[in-house]
């Protein structure tokens, strides 16, 4: 089926941008930890008809009429989440990361208070409370850090700063922190002060639902946000699961608090990305990202690469690439994309480097699992990074990139990819 007949016709320069994309993800090995690649059958709800039609409210409770189908998929995608999860009530409204974590801090919070989070450079997210952004002037985030000999999350100094600040709100949960997270040691500490919990694991989301992570509502949480398109493969989305007394507030955060009318076609995506991952398939899915990352460490540090935290226990790891010798890791990111190995430079915890220059660069295996690599494919691509950051031919390298690529054709993707060279 070639879904885009239309917009060929009437649109040459968007079709063709479309198509150049499908080649660049064909050739290229995407090696982004917060990157995936979805399912045929989600990306089919997502192009669907349901994108037409408003629906502000809740299932049942909407605000404009003809809503039978939109209160049947938005029911079965909540559902599906709450089982999933193992939680008592759950929102799929949010339209990303960015709004839902707002509006859980709406929510639940009053601007001016206290949240406890981990600070971004040393692995914790734009949302929780950076100095830049809008939330950080709002709440007053508090920031803790990782231990700086061992780089794990330094509890003495959460511990302390809990009983100094007395925040409303304890706040886990990261994008470039390649360690399971102690959620009892979390909820210890948020119970000592009175404090909500909430784990963002936007992440971690596919490999909690896998079974293969730690469930922080299992410990107790009060609040888990995940995104729906990394380790979850779902659609551009995202997700709140919450106790139920705190369903009303949440719901309200939500809509009409932050959101208008929520993206339906979006939510039946999740809907079906909910049934994806509740396969013994997903399981296994989710048991392999994390093989992948451990064999890609292994491959990265038997050939002298230090990692931050010298491993990893999830989907990614952090090569210290200005440790190793290299200039940054722009000029590492740079150099791996001119290979075909598309990942992003990262700040490493108290990086001597500035943002734009980090010492750091970020890898995950979400994408290239979903593309049917294993451990083989994890060993060649160490190989293949190493070798562009010894200064080996860019392009000899990128030929081996398409080649690997070659074999494991991203699945649901449509062959196009070589029609538009
Ligand atoms: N941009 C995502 C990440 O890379 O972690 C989250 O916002």
């Amino acid at each position: 089926m070639n879904t885009l007949s239309h917009l060929a016709a009437f649109d040459p320069e968007i079709s063709e941008a479309i198509a150049n994309e499908n080649r660049r993800q064909a050739e290229t090995l995407t090696l982004i930890a917060s990157e995936n690649h979805t399912y045929p059958e989600v990306l089919e709800t997502n192009g669907s008809i349901l994108t037409d039609k408003y629906a502000e409210g809740y299932p049942g409770r909407r605000y404009y009429a003809g809503q039978a189908f939109y209160d049947q998929i938005e029911r079965i995608a909540v559902e599906r989440a709450k089982k999933l999860f193992n939680a008592e009530h759950a929102n799929v409204q949010p339209l990303s990361g960015s709004p839902m974590n707002q509006a859980v801090y709406f929510g639940l919070l009053k601007p001016g208070d206290t949240i406890l989070a981990m600070d971004l450079t040393h692995g914790g997210h734009l949302t929780h409370g950076a100095p830049a952004s809008h939330m950080g002037k709002i709440f007053n985030f508090v920031r803790y850090r990782t231990h700086g000999s061992r780089g794990d999350i330094d509890f003495d100094e959460v511990r302390n700063l809990a009983i100094k600040h007395k925040p409303a709100m304890l706040l886990c949960g990261h994008s470039s922190y390649p360690r399971e997270l102690d959620y009892a040691a979390f909820r210890r500490i948020a119970d000592e002060v009175g404090a909500l919990t909430m784990a963002d694991v936007s992440h971690i989301g596919g490999l909690i639902g896998g079974g293969v992570l730690a469930n922080p509502l299992d410990h107790g949480f009060d609040v888990l946000t995940t995104t729906t398109h990394k380790t979850l493969r779902g659609p551009r989305g995202g997700m709140i699961l919450c106790r139920k007394p705190f369903a009303k507030a949440i719901d309200s955060g939500v809509f009409p608090g932050l959101q208008g009318g929520p993206h339906m076609h979006q939510v039946a995506g999740i809907a079906v990305a909910m049934r994806k991952a509740a396969t013994a398939e997903f399981r296994a899915y989710a048991e392999r990202v994390l093989a992948n990352a451990r064999a890609l460490a292994e491959g990265l540090t038997a050939r002298g690469m230090p990692l931050i935290t010298g491993g990893t226990e999830n989907h990614l790891l952090v090569m210290d690439v200005a440790a190793w010798g290299y200039d940054d890791g722009a000029k590492a990111q740079n150099a791996f994309e001119q290979a075909g190995l598309v990942t992003n430079k990262q700040l490493i915890p108290d990086d001597p480097k500035p943002p734009l220059r980090p010492s750091g660069v970020r890898i995950g295996t979400p994408a290239i699992t979903s593309r049917g690599m294993g451990d083989a494919e994890m060993a060649q691509i160490a190989g293949l990074l190493m070798t562009v950051l010894e200064g080996g031919d860019a392009e000899v390298a990128a030929e081996e990139v398409r080649a690997l690529a070659a074999q494991f054709p991203i699945p649901g993707h449509e062959p196009r990819a070589a029609e538009s060279r």
